[in-house]
C-alpha cells in the first residue's frame, strides 16, 4: 500500500489553547475547508508552566515563551494537513506576533485512534516577541475569552 501512503498528506499536531479552542471566537476558521483539514486529537496541558496573558488593545491571549512562570496551561490538540498548517501560521502573524514552536503536553483526555498516550508534543503558538508589562499581566490557566476577567477578544474583522 505504498501508493495510497504517499498520497496521503503529511499531518502535524498542534496545541491550542486561546481563541482556536472549542467554543472561542476563532475556532470556526479550523472547520473552514477553504483553509484545510483539522481534527480534534485530545484535551491537553502544558507540561511545563508557562505565563498566559490576556494583552493588547484587542485582548488577544498569548502564551509568553517564559517556561517555569504562571500555570500550567490548558488547551486542545488538534492534527492539521498543511495546507491549515500554513493558514494558521499566517492567521497568527508567525513570527512577528508569535512564533510556533514544539511544547511537551500531558494528555487528559484523548479522541484520537488507537490507544491513549499519557504525554505528547505539538506545535504551539507562543511568543518571545512581548511588551515589557505584559509578564506581569494577571495569568491565566485556562483561557476562556467570554469569562469574569471581561476582556472579550475583539474579532480580526472588528478591529479599526
Ligand atoms: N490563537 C492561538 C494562539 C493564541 C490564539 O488566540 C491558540 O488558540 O492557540
Amino acid at each position: 500500500m505504498w501508493l495510497s501512503a504517499s498520497r496521503r498528506s503529511v499531518m502535524t499536531s498542534i496545541f491550542v489553547y486561546g481563541t482556536l479552542k472549542k467554543g472561542q471566537p476563532n475556532n470556526y476558521r479550523m472547520f473552514d475547508a477553504a483553509n484545510g483539514k483539522a481534527e480534534f486529537l485530545a484535551l491537553a496541558l502544558t507540561a511545563q508552566r508557562f505565563p498566559l496573558v490576556i494583552a493588547g488593545n484587542y485582548n488577544v491571549p498569548f502564551l509568553l515563551n517564559i517556561p517555569g512562570q504562571g500555570h500550567r496551561v490548558h488547551g486542545e490538540i488538534y492534527r492539521v494537513d498543511e495546507r491549515m498548517l500554513r493558514f494558521l501560521d499566517d492567521f497568527e502573524g508567525v513570527p512577528s506576533m508569535y512564533q510556533r514552536h514544539p511544547v511537551a503536553l500531558e494528555v487528559k483526555e484523548w479522541l484520537g485512534e488507537g490507544e491513549a498516550p499519557s504525554v505528547a508534543e505539538a506545535f504551539v503558538y507562543s511568543t518571545t516577541a512581548y511588551e515589557p508589562d505584559w509578564p506581569s499581566l494577571p495569568r491565566h490557566e485556562s483561557y476562556d475569552s467570554y469569562g469574569e476577567h471581561g476582556l472579550e477578544y475583539h474579532l480580526r474583522e472588528a478591529r479599526d
